[in-house]
Protein backbone atom coordinates (compact mmCIF):
# COMPACT_ATOMS: atom_id res chain seq x y z
CA UNK A 1 0.00 0.00 0.00
CA UNK A 2 2.23 2.88 -1.47
CA UNK A 3 1.78 7.00 -1.35
CA UNK A 4 1.09 7.45 -4.98
CA UNK A 5 0.52 11.39 -4.65
CA UNK A 6 0.65 14.28 -1.87
CA UNK A 7 -1.19 17.50 -1.71
CA UNK A 8 -0.17 19.97 0.08
CA UNK A 9 -3.09 23.64 0.01
CA UNK A 10 -2.00 26.49 1.18
CA UNK A 11 -5.34 28.48 2.75
CA UNK A 12 -6.38 31.21 4.53
CA UNK A 13 -8.69 31.19 7.58
CA UNK A 14 -10.91 34.19 8.96
CA UNK A 15 -9.45 34.82 12.17
CA UNK A 16 -10.57 36.97 15.53
CA UNK A 17 -8.86 40.24 17.17
CA UNK A 18 -7.41 37.80 19.90
CA UNK A 19 -4.57 39.57 21.87
CA UNK A 20 -1.80 37.80 23.13
CA UNK A 21 2.06 38.64 24.45
CA UNK A 22 3.44 39.28 21.03
CA UNK A 23 0.50 41.81 19.67
CA UNK A 24 -2.75 41.08 17.98
CA UNK A 25 -4.38 37.68 15.30
CA UNK A 26 -4.15 39.05 11.80
CA UNK A 27 -7.52 39.08 10.46
CA UNK A 28 -6.35 35.87 8.62
CA UNK A 29 -4.53 32.88 9.56
CA UNK A 30 -2.62 30.69 7.26
CA UNK A 31 -2.94 26.77 7.78
CA UNK A 32 -2.26 23.70 5.21
CA UNK A 33 -4.09 20.62 4.39
CA UNK A 34 -2.22 17.87 3.40
CA UNK A 35 -3.59 14.99 1.38
CA UNK A 36 -1.82 11.69 1.08
CA UNK A 37 -3.49 9.69 -1.83
CA UNK A 38 -2.76 6.16 -2.20
CA UNK A 39 -2.29 3.54 -4.84
CA UNK A 40 -6.01 2.55 -4.56
CA UNK A 41 -7.06 6.23 -4.68
CA UNK A 42 -7.41 6.41 -0.73
CA UNK A 43 -7.06 9.81 0.51
CA UNK A 44 -5.82 10.39 3.99
CA UNK A 45 -5.96 14.34 5.49
CA UNK A 46 -4.04 16.11 7.58
CA UNK A 47 -3.50 19.95 8.77
CA UNK A 48 -0.41 21.61 9.67
CA UNK A 49 0.91 25.12 9.94
CA UNK A 50 0.55 27.04 7.07
CA UNK A 51 3.71 29.80 7.45
CA UNK A 52 5.70 29.95 4.52
CA UNK A 53 8.85 28.69 5.81
CA UNK A 54 6.56 25.78 7.30
CA UNK A 55 4.71 25.31 4.00
CA UNK A 56 8.54 25.09 2.19
CA UNK A 57 9.51 22.05 4.70
CA UNK A 58 6.34 20.29 4.20
CA UNK A 59 6.73 20.64 0.17
CA UNK A 60 10.66 19.06 0.41
CA UNK A 61 9.20 15.62 2.44
CA UNK A 62 6.16 15.81 0.13
CA UNK A 63 8.37 15.38 -3.11
CA UNK A 64 9.88 12.67 -1.35
CA UNK A 65 7.08 10.81 -0.39
CA UNK A 66 5.72 8.72 -3.27
CA UNK A 67 6.58 5.35 -3.22
CA UNK A 68 6.63 5.28 0.78
CA UNK A 69 4.54 2.78 2.29
CA UNK A 70 1.57 4.33 3.99
CA UNK A 71 1.69 1.59 6.90
CA UNK A 72 5.46 2.87 7.71
CA UNK A 73 5.42 6.04 9.75
CA UNK A 74 7.99 5.28 11.54
CA UNK A 75 9.93 5.37 8.68
CA UNK A 76 9.02 9.34 7.97
CA UNK A 77 11.39 10.06 10.90
CA UNK A 78 14.63 9.12 8.83
CA UNK A 79 12.92 10.58 5.76
CA UNK A 80 12.44 14.05 7.77
CA UNK A 81 16.35 13.46 8.47
CA UNK A 82 17.69 12.95 5.36
CA UNK A 83 15.37 15.57 3.82
CA UNK A 84 15.04 18.62 6.10
CA UNK A 85 18.59 19.84 7.36
CA UNK A 86 20.22 23.22 8.40
CA UNK A 87 20.94 23.50 4.27
CA UNK A 88 17.84 23.18 2.83
CA UNK A 89 15.59 24.74 5.52
CA UNK A 90 14.94 28.66 6.06
CA UNK A 91 17.16 29.15 9.20
CA UNK A 92 13.95 31.02 10.74
CA UNK A 93 12.89 27.49 11.27
CA UNK A 94 15.88 26.18 13.52
CA UNK A 95 16.25 29.25 15.71
CA UNK A 96 17.72 28.23 18.96
CA UNK A 97 16.85 31.81 19.62
CA UNK A 98 13.57 31.74 19.36
CA UNK A 99 13.09 30.32 23.70
CA UNK A 100 10.79 33.08 23.90
CA UNK A 101 8.18 32.38 21.16
CA UNK A 102 4.56 31.65 21.45
CA UNK A 103 5.27 28.01 21.34
CA UNK A 104 8.74 27.70 22.27
CA UNK A 105 12.18 27.39 20.97
CA UNK A 106 12.70 26.22 17.32
CA UNK A 107 14.94 23.74 16.03
CA UNK A 108 15.81 20.64 13.92
CA UNK A 109 14.34 18.32 16.06
CA UNK A 110 11.37 20.36 16.03
CA UNK A 111 10.86 21.24 12.55
CA UNK A 112 11.27 16.99 12.12
CA UNK A 113 8.43 17.02 14.48
CA UNK A 114 6.47 19.41 12.76
CA UNK A 115 6.63 17.65 9.29
CA UNK A 116 6.40 14.16 9.88
CA UNK A 117 2.84 14.78 11.87
CA UNK A 118 1.52 16.27 8.86
CA UNK A 119 2.14 13.31 6.93
CA UNK A 120 1.52 11.05 9.72
CA UNK A 121 -1.86 12.08 9.96
CA UNK A 122 -2.46 11.93 6.66
CA UNK A 123 -0.84 8.37 6.58
CA UNK A 124 -3.22 7.16 9.55
CA UNK A 125 -6.09 8.60 7.89
CA UNK A 126 -5.81 7.07 4.69
CA UNK A 127 -4.49 3.51 6.46
CA UNK A 128 -7.85 3.63 8.84
CA UNK A 129 -9.77 4.31 5.35
CA UNK A 130 -8.12 1.22 3.80
CA UNK A 131 -8.48 -1.07 6.37
CA UNK A 132 -12.45 -0.02 7.77
CA UNK A 133 -10.95 1.11 11.05
CA UNK A 134 -11.17 4.35 12.98
CA UNK A 135 -7.52 6.28 14.01
CA UNK A 136 -8.06 5.38 17.17
CA UNK A 137 -8.09 1.87 16.64
CA UNK A 138 -4.74 1.95 14.84
CA UNK A 139 -2.82 3.83 17.84
CA UNK A 140 -3.98 1.11 20.01
CA UNK A 141 -7.86 1.69 20.73
CA UNK A 142 -9.55 4.56 22.44
CA UNK A 143 -10.06 4.69 26.78
CA UNK A 144 -12.41 7.03 26.78
CA UNK A 145 -15.83 7.85 24.10
CA UNK A 146 -15.68 11.72 24.85
CA UNK A 147 -12.54 14.28 24.96
CA UNK A 148 -12.64 17.03 27.48
CA UNK A 149 -11.69 20.46 25.90
CA UNK A 150 -11.16 23.99 27.65
CA UNK A 151 -12.97 27.19 26.95
CA UNK A 152 -10.17 29.04 25.22
CA UNK A 153 -10.38 33.07 26.66
CA UNK A 154 -8.55 35.66 25.20
CA UNK A 155 -8.58 39.53 25.84
CA UNK A 156 -9.64 40.90 22.41
CA UNK A 157 -11.19 43.67 20.77
CA UNK A 158 -14.45 43.80 19.26
CA UNK A 159 -13.16 44.11 15.65
CA UNK A 160 -9.80 44.18 13.89
CA UNK A 161 -8.51 47.82 12.92
CA UNK A 162 -8.24 46.72 9.60
CA UNK A 163 -10.75 47.74 6.80
CA UNK A 164 -12.77 44.60 5.06
CA UNK A 165 -11.67 42.34 7.87
CA UNK A 166 -13.74 39.27 9.12
CA UNK A 167 -16.25 40.52 11.78
CA UNK A 168 -17.84 38.60 14.55
CA UNK A 169 -20.41 39.01 17.34
CA UNK A 170 -18.21 38.77 20.21
CA UNK A 171 -17.59 41.86 21.48
CA UNK A 172 -14.42 43.30 23.16
CA UNK A 173 -13.00 41.81 26.60
CA UNK A 174 -10.18 43.70 27.83
CA UNK A 175 -11.01 43.45 31.59
CA UNK A 176 -12.64 40.84 34.11
CA UNK A 177 -16.13 41.92 33.56
CA UNK A 178 -15.36 41.49 29.26
CA UNK A 179 -13.83 37.96 30.13
CA UNK A 180 -16.36 36.46 32.01
CA UNK A 181 -18.85 37.47 29.61
CA UNK A 182 -17.04 35.56 27.06
CA UNK A 183 -16.77 32.47 29.43
CA UNK A 184 -20.64 32.24 29.85
CA UNK A 185 -20.80 32.54 26.13
CA UNK A 186 -18.46 30.08 25.81
CA UNK A 187 -19.60 27.69 28.39
CA UNK A 188 -23.68 28.81 27.41
CA UNK A 189 -22.81 27.28 23.60
CA UNK A 190 -20.07 24.78 24.71
CA UNK A 191 -20.86 23.38 27.88
CA UNK A 192 -16.76 23.64 28.46
CA UNK A 193 -16.30 22.69 31.79
CA UNK A 194 -12.76 24.17 32.22
CA UNK A 195 -11.52 27.90 31.44
CA UNK A 196 -8.19 28.65 30.24
CA UNK A 197 -7.11 32.65 29.87
CA UNK A 198 -4.64 33.56 27.79
CA UNK A 199 -2.91 36.35 29.84
CA UNK A 200 0.40 37.98 29.10
CA UNK A 201 -1.75 41.33 27.73
CA UNK A 202 -2.06 43.07 30.62
CA UNK A 203 -0.17 43.65 34.09
CA UNK A 204 -0.62 41.15 35.67
CA UNK A 205 -2.26 42.47 38.70
CA UNK A 206 -5.41 43.33 36.31
CA UNK A 207 -5.15 39.26 34.88
CA UNK A 208 -4.94 38.28 38.38
CA UNK A 209 -8.11 40.00 38.80
CA UNK A 210 -9.81 38.40 35.67
CA UNK A 211 -9.12 34.84 36.86
CA UNK A 212 -10.39 35.74 40.45
CA UNK A 213 -13.52 36.96 38.40
CA UNK A 214 -13.60 33.55 36.74
CA UNK A 215 -13.69 31.78 39.59
CA UNK A 216 -16.36 33.73 41.34
CA UNK A 217 -18.57 33.22 38.28
CA UNK A 218 -17.71 29.87 37.70
CA UNK A 219 -16.64 28.30 41.16
CA UNK A 220 -17.35 24.44 40.09
CA UNK A 221 -14.72 25.50 37.05
CA UNK A 222 -10.91 24.62 37.02
CA UNK A 223 -9.37 27.87 35.32
CA UNK A 224 -5.69 27.93 34.10
CA UNK A 225 -3.84 31.51 33.30
CA UNK A 226 -1.14 31.52 30.39
CA UNK A 227 0.82 34.85 30.12
CA UNK A 228 3.60 32.87 27.29
CA UNK A 229 6.21 33.46 29.38
CA UNK A 230 6.70 37.58 29.59
CA UNK A 231 6.87 37.54 33.39
CA UNK A 232 9.71 37.50 35.64
CA UNK A 233 10.62 34.68 38.26
CA UNK A 234 9.88 36.81 40.65
CA UNK A 235 6.40 38.30 39.17
CA UNK A 236 5.69 34.45 38.84
CA UNK A 237 6.28 33.79 42.22
CA UNK A 238 3.92 36.35 42.99
CA UNK A 239 0.99 35.89 40.72
CA UNK A 240 1.48 31.99 41.53
CA UNK A 241 1.42 32.85 45.65
CA UNK A 242 -2.07 35.09 44.81
CA UNK A 243 -3.30 32.57 42.48
CA UNK A 244 -2.60 29.63 45.04
CA UNK A 245 -5.70 27.46 45.25
CA UNK A 246 -7.42 29.58 42.61
CA UNK A 247 -5.85 28.17 39.48
CA UNK A 248 -6.12 24.61 38.24
CA UNK A 249 -2.39 25.81 37.30
CA UNK A 250 -0.31 28.36 35.75
CA UNK A 251 0.97 27.68 32.35
CA UNK A 252 4.40 28.84 31.23
CA UNK A 253 5.15 32.09 34.12
CA UNK A 254 8.19 32.43 32.57
CA UNK A 255 10.21 31.48 30.02
CA UNK A 256 13.16 28.88 30.84
CA UNK A 257 13.71 25.93 32.73
CA UNK A 258 15.40 26.50 35.39
CA UNK A 259 12.71 29.63 35.98
CA UNK A 260 10.08 27.26 35.62
CA UNK A 261 11.06 25.27 38.55
CA UNK A 262 12.17 28.15 40.72
CA UNK A 263 8.71 29.50 40.66
CA UNK A 264 7.23 25.82 41.45
CA UNK A 265 9.76 25.17 44.43
CA UNK A 266 8.89 28.49 46.39
CA UNK A 267 5.13 28.45 45.71
CA UNK A 268 4.10 24.79 45.12
CA UNK A 269 1.71 25.74 42.32
CA UNK A 270 1.42 23.30 39.39
CA UNK A 271 2.96 24.72 36.64
CA UNK A 272 2.20 23.49 32.53
CA UNK A 273 3.97 23.97 29.80
CA UNK A 274 4.01 24.36 25.46
CA UNK A 275 6.93 26.41 25.50
CA UNK A 276 9.89 25.04 27.69
CA UNK A 277 9.20 21.58 26.84
CA UNK A 278 9.01 21.13 23.05
CA UNK A 279 11.17 18.48 21.91
CA UNK A 280 12.26 15.30 23.62
CA UNK A 281 15.78 16.87 23.87
CA UNK A 282 14.03 19.05 26.99
CA UNK A 283 12.43 16.34 28.71
CA UNK A 284 15.20 15.06 31.16
CA UNK A 285 16.14 18.41 32.21
CA UNK A 286 13.08 19.72 32.79
CA UNK A 287 11.66 16.98 34.58
CA UNK A 288 14.59 16.62 36.71
CA UNK A 289 14.65 19.93 37.74
CA UNK A 290 10.45 19.14 38.75
CA UNK A 291 9.69 22.50 36.31
CA UNK A 292 6.76 21.41 34.87
CA UNK A 293 3.76 19.39 36.16
CA UNK A 294 1.65 19.34 33.37
CA UNK A 295 2.81 18.76 29.40
CA UNK A 296 0.83 20.11 26.82
CA UNK A 297 1.49 17.92 24.22
CA UNK A 298 0.55 19.07 20.35
CA UNK A 299 0.66 16.07 17.74
CA UNK A 300 1.39 19.23 15.29
CA UNK A 301 4.80 19.66 16.63
CA UNK A 302 5.50 16.32 18.98
CA UNK A 303 5.60 14.30 15.47
CA UNK A 304 2.14 12.77 15.49
CA UNK A 305 -0.20 11.05 16.64
CA UNK A 306 1.88 7.96 17.61
CA UNK A 307 4.83 10.47 19.22
CA UNK A 308 1.72 11.42 21.48
CA UNK A 309 1.62 8.33 22.75
CA UNK A 310 5.17 7.52 23.50
CA UNK A 311 5.49 11.43 24.83
CA UNK A 312 2.15 10.15 27.43
CA UNK A 313 3.77 6.94 28.84
CA UNK A 314 7.23 9.30 29.47
CA UNK A 315 5.13 11.38 31.50
CA UNK A 316 3.14 8.66 33.15
CA UNK A 317 6.61 7.51 34.21
CA UNK A 318 7.74 10.77 35.30
CA UNK A 319 4.27 11.41 37.02
CA UNK A 320 3.45 14.18 35.06
CA UNK A 321 0.44 14.74 34.09
CA UNK A 322 -1.09 15.85 30.10
CA UNK A 323 -3.28 18.32 28.42
CA UNK A 324 -3.32 19.64 25.06
CA UNK A 325 -1.87 22.51 23.10
CA UNK A 326 -3.37 24.45 20.73
CA UNK A 327 -3.19 26.98 18.16
CA UNK A 328 -5.60 28.16 15.63
CA UNK A 329 -6.72 25.13 14.20
CA UNK A 330 -9.59 23.41 12.20
CA UNK A 331 -11.29 20.37 11.82
CA UNK A 332 -8.81 17.56 10.80
CA UNK A 333 -7.19 19.11 12.88
CA UNK A 334 -9.08 18.93 15.82
CA UNK A 335 -10.12 15.55 15.01
CA UNK A 336 -6.42 14.06 15.14
CA UNK A 337 -6.12 16.22 18.40
CA UNK A 338 -9.75 13.88 19.67
CA UNK A 339 -8.00 10.67 18.19
CA UNK A 340 -5.13 11.21 19.90
CA UNK A 341 -6.21 11.89 23.41
CA UNK A 342 -8.71 9.43 23.13
CA UNK A 343 -5.89 7.11 23.92
CA UNK A 344 -4.02 8.71 26.30
CA UNK A 345 -4.25 6.28 29.22
CA UNK A 346 -4.64 8.05 32.48
CA UNK A 347 -5.81 11.47 33.82
CA UNK A 348 -5.89 14.25 31.01
CA UNK A 349 -6.88 17.57 31.76
CA UNK A 350 -9.18 19.53 29.08
CA UNK A 351 -7.65 19.87 25.94
CA UNK A 352 -6.71 23.51 25.01
CA UNK A 353 -8.90 24.00 21.16
CA UNK A 354 -8.82 27.49 19.27
CA UNK A 355 -11.95 25.92 17.24
CA UNK A 356 -15.02 27.95 18.61
CA UNK A 357 -12.99 31.25 17.13
CA UNK A 358 -12.98 29.68 13.67
CA UNK A 359 -16.47 30.20 11.79
CA UNK A 360 -14.93 28.36 8.76
CA UNK A 361 -13.96 24.71 8.06
CA UNK A 362 -13.06 22.53 5.66
CA UNK A 363 -14.28 19.48 6.62
CA UNK A 364 -18.24 18.66 5.49
CA UNK A 365 -19.33 17.94 8.99
CA UNK A 366 -17.51 20.74 11.78
CA UNK A 367 -17.51 18.87 15.38
CA UNK A 368 -19.42 20.09 17.84
CA UNK A 369 -19.00 20.21 21.70
CA UNK A 370 -21.50 18.81 23.89
CA UNK A 371 -20.86 19.58 27.51
CA UNK A 372 -17.33 20.71 26.56
CA UNK A 373 -16.29 17.39 24.65
CA UNK A 374 -15.80 15.77 21.34
CA UNK A 375 -17.06 12.40 20.30
CA UNK A 376 -14.51 9.87 19.60
CA UNK A 377 -15.57 8.85 16.38
CA UNK A 378 -15.78 5.38 15.34
CA UNK A 379 -16.19 5.77 11.35
CA UNK A 380 -12.75 4.24 9.22
CA UNK A 381 -9.61 6.80 9.44
CA UNK A 382 -10.03 10.02 11.29
CA UNK A 383 -13.62 10.24 10.43
CA UNK A 384 -13.90 13.56 8.91
CA UNK A 385 -14.42 14.39 5.33
CA UNK A 386 -12.78 17.08 3.42
CA UNK A 387 -15.34 20.03 1.67
CA UNK A 388 -13.47 20.74 -1.54
CA UNK A 389 -15.39 23.78 -2.03
CA UNK A 390 -14.29 24.91 0.99
CA UNK A 391 -11.02 24.26 0.60
CA UNK A 392 -10.91 25.60 -2.69
CA UNK A 393 -12.30 29.03 -1.64
CA UNK A 394 -10.05 29.04 1.03
CA UNK A 395 -7.18 28.68 -1.27
CA UNK A 396 -8.23 30.92 -3.71
CA UNK A 397 -8.28 33.43 -0.58
CA UNK A 398 -4.60 32.47 -0.21
CA UNK A 399 -3.41 33.01 -3.98
CA UNK A 400 -5.77 36.53 -3.80
CA UNK A 401 -3.57 37.57 -0.58
CA UNK A 402 0.21 38.24 0.64
CA UNK A 403 -0.35 37.10 3.88
CA UNK A 404 2.22 33.73 3.94
CA UNK A 405 2.62 33.66 7.78
CA UNK A 406 1.75 34.62 11.28
CA UNK A 407 2.98 38.10 12.56
CA UNK A 408 0.79 39.29 15.81
CA UNK A 409 3.36 42.09 16.24
CA UNK A 410 2.63 43.63 12.69
CA UNK A 411 -0.90 43.09 13.31
CA UNK A 412 -0.34 44.81 16.69
CA UNK A 413 1.23 48.06 14.62
CA UNK A 414 -2.25 48.62 12.64
CA UNK A 415 -3.47 49.94 15.48
CA UNK A 416 -0.50 51.05 17.17
CA UNK A 417 2.40 51.74 15.04
CA UNK A 418 5.47 52.63 18.14
CA UNK A 419 4.53 48.87 18.77
CA UNK A 420 7.64 46.33 18.80
CA UNK A 421 7.96 42.68 20.16
CA UNK A 422 7.98 42.95 24.12
CA UNK A 423 11.08 41.89 25.59
CA UNK A 424 10.48 38.72 27.74
CA UNK A 425 10.47 39.60 31.01
CA UNK A 426 8.18 42.22 30.36
CA UNK A 427 6.85 42.21 34.27
O1 LIG B 1 -3.33 31.87 19.71
O2 LIG B 1 -2.48 33.68 20.54
C1 LIG B 1 -2.61 32.45 20.49
C2 LIG B 1 -1.87 31.63 21.52
O3 LIG B 1 -1.04 32.48 22.27
C3 LIG B 1 -1.05 30.53 20.87
O4 LIG B 1 -0.26 31.05 19.85
C4 LIG B 1 -0.17 29.79 21.87
O5 LIG B 1 0.74 28.98 21.17
O6 LIG B 1 -2.22 28.77 22.62
C5 LIG B 1 -0.89 28.80 22.72
C6 LIG B 1 -0.38 28.60 24.10
O7 LIG B 1 -1.01 27.88 24.85
O8 LIG B 1 0.68 29.10 24.46
MG1 LIG C 1 0.54 28.06 26.41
Amino acid sequence: MLVSEVRVTPILIADAPLLNRHGVHQPYATRCVVEVVTEAGVVGLGESYGDQEYLAAIRLLAEHLPGHPVTAANRLWDLAAEVLRPDTVDPRLIDEQSAGWLFGRANLSRLHGIVVAAFEVAMLDALGRTVGLPVHALLGGKVRDRVDYAAYLFYRWDEHPTPHAPTDDWGAALDPAGVVRQAERMVGEHGFRSLKLKGGVFPPEEEIAAVEALRDAFPDLPVRLDPNGIWSTETGVRVADKLRGVVEYLEDPCVGTPEMAEVHRRTGVPLATNMCVTTPEDIPEAFAADAVQILLCDHHFWGGLLATQRLAAICGTYGVGLSMHSNTHLGISLAAMTHAAACVRGELHACDTHRPWQTEDVVTRPHRFAGGAVTVLDEPGLGVELDRDALGSLHERWINSDVRGRDDVAAMRVADPEWTMPPAPRW
